[in-house]
């Protein structure tokens, strides 16, 4: 270290590390970090001949503008159709965009006419949420409420007979769960309508990491000095405003005492908070000495945090047909115009939206990536694998009409929301709370700007970003930007060669 300001970030997943990439201005740099690996929600482990994603899976809208693809390419991570103009541009609005199957809980594989027209029809009443941004007057005040409505309202003009009617009612609740899932929440009647559509997509064709999304923080990580990022230390308290001095250096005083679980402690001019809004919202409390005022307190309370989870199942041979790569779910007596099921153990399941078909197979085997979100998916947390496998073998019987389906040979599982240190998957915009939430969330402490010790606690994070939450690039994004905040502090200036 040198002589400039003591620094410390709580965290060693992707807004961290950018932080730690971009830091000029820092004399001394630490990453403190509760896991013993560093990637937090990005993680990739070996399952079955190859990898499976627990956490991000996708680059979500990758190009020019994304800077996890920037990163990414200029680190030689990603595959060749990745790196195709062509590619770029694609516009998918933030929804997967593969060749799929629907199965029907019936046994037989709906109509691709009735799904994909209906599917459009769901896909029109998303969009035209965008006129709600700012909008003064709300019809609802949630997504789903807006959605329910005006599905109720066109549902009487469908042509067909009352079966139809009754199988379009059950798709359109299936893509309510399949938009549970991208907004990591229980319910779309959670999502606020007003803020929806801050969120931004990206142009391009969503993409993966041949050798693992990990292998991005890993070539971060092995960008800073050794010993910069300690492993397996907790934060248990972080005081600010104080006067602490080291034992034996008397002359010099820090603002800010950072607290681990084992005991250690660390002084610094100043720390970014890097940790998830799901940790936040169980420990804020006691995690900061003082408290935080109330205003960013309540942001922390009134934004969403839920939990999409993944079950990968290696089966020895597939079921699907080659040309699919992903495998959609339907219960036909389902809608979204009926109450939902709250019998949790009796109908988890059916919170599971399908299956994305990981590719290609010569290199990961036969493997199925099952998407669910939401309590259900909390409650299969509490299950055990074999009482998972199980249950979806059994439904994967009744899907494809085939009870001789032979059982998947593996399976692997995240449980975020039963993770310590995350609490949940990633963040939203819940009724109550709106973008200027997160813009409170993220502002730095103290609030006064005139404090004669200003920048004492910084906070990033995927739900620090207004614009790109839930997102690996949000999270890269708000990393710089608290680092941007600290060289501007103390002036330091863009290198000659700026990194990418
Ligand atoms: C993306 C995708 N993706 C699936 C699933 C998940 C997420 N995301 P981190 O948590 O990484 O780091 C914090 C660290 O702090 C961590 O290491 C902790 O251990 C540590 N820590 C905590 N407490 C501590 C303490 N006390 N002391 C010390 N350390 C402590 N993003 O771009 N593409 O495909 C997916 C997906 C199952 C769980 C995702 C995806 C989200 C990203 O993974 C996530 O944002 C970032 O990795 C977070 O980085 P970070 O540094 O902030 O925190 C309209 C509209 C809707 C809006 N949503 C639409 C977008 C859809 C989002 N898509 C998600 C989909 C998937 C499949």
């Amino acid at each position: 270290g040198g002589s400039g300001p003591r620094v410390l970030v709580v965290g060693a997943g992707l807004a961290a590390l950018g932080a730690a990439q971009r830091l000029r201005a820092a004399g001394h740099l630490h990453l403190l970090e509760a896991r013993a690996r560093a990637g937090g929600r990005i993680c990739t482990r070996p399952f079955g001949s190859g990898l499976a994603e627990l956490g991000a899976h996708w680059i979500h809208g990758p190009s020019e503008g994304n800077p996890v693809f920037r990163l990414a390419s200029c680190y030689g991570l990603l595959g060749p159709s990745a790196a195709e103009e062509e590619n770029q541009q694609v516009e998918a609005g933030g929804h997967p965009l593969l060749p799929s199957v629907t199965y029907g809980s019936s046994g037989k594989v709906l109509s691709p006419e009735l799904v994909n027209s209906t599917r459009a029809i769901f896909s029109d009443l998303l969009d035209s949420t965008h006129v709600f941004l700012h909008a003064d007057g709300l019809p609802a005040p949630s997504v789903g409420q807006y959605l329910r409505a005006e599905i109720a309202r066109l549902a009487p003009t469908w042509e067909g007979d009352e079966n139809t009617k009754q199988l379009r009612l059950a798709i359109l609740n299936a893509c309510f769960k399949l938009e549970c899932c991208i907004s990591g929440t229980h319910s779309m009647d959670l999502v606020a309508l007003g803020p929806f559509r801050e969120y931004t997509t990206l142009p391009g064709l969503d993409c993966t990491f041949p050798g693992g999304y990990s292998s991005l923080p890993d070539r971060m990580l092995s960008a800073l000095p050794k010993g910069t990022v300690l492993l397996n230390k907790p934060v248990r308290t972080i005081s600010w405003q104080g006067s602490f001095r080291e034992d034996g250096d008397m002359e010099k005083e820090f603002p800010v005492r950072v607290e681990c679980e084992d005991g250690d402690s660390f002084l610094a001019d100043h720390v970014i908070v890097t940790v998830p809004l799901g940790f936040l919202k169980e420990r804020h409390q006691d995690f900061f000495q003082p408290p935080l005022p109330e205003r960013k307190a309540e942001a922390i309370r009134c934004l969403g945090f839920g939990t999409n989870n993944k079950i990968f199942l290696e089966f020895e041979q597939p079921f699907w047909d080659p040309d699919y790569q992903l495998l959609e779910v339907v219960w036909e007596d389902e809608s979204p115009l009926a109450e939902p099921s709250t019998d949790l153990e009796a109908n988890w399941f059916k919170k599971l939206i399908g299956f994305v078909v990981i590719q290609p197979p010569e290199q990961y085997g036969h493997v199925l990536c099952g998407f669910i979100a939401g309590k259900e998916s909390e409650y299969m947390e509490t299950l055990s694998d074999a009482e998972v496998l199980s249950t979806l073998t059994r439904v994967l019987r009744t899907l494809t009409g085939n009870p001789q389906l032979p059982a998947p040979r593996s399976i692997l599982r995240s449980r975020w929301h039963s993770a310590p240190y995350t609490r949940g998957s990633y963040s939203y915009v819940a009724i109550g709370s709106s973008g200027e939430d997160i813009d409170v969330l993220a502002q730095p402490l103290p609030e006064d700007a005139s404090d004669p010790r200003p920048l004492q606690v910084l906070f990033a994070g995927e739900a620090t970003h207004r614009t790109f939450y839930s997102t690996t690039h949000g999270a890269l994004l708000s990393g710089w930007r608290e680092a941007e905040r600290l060289n501007d502090l103390y002036g330091a200036t863009e290198p000659p060669c700026p990194t990418p």
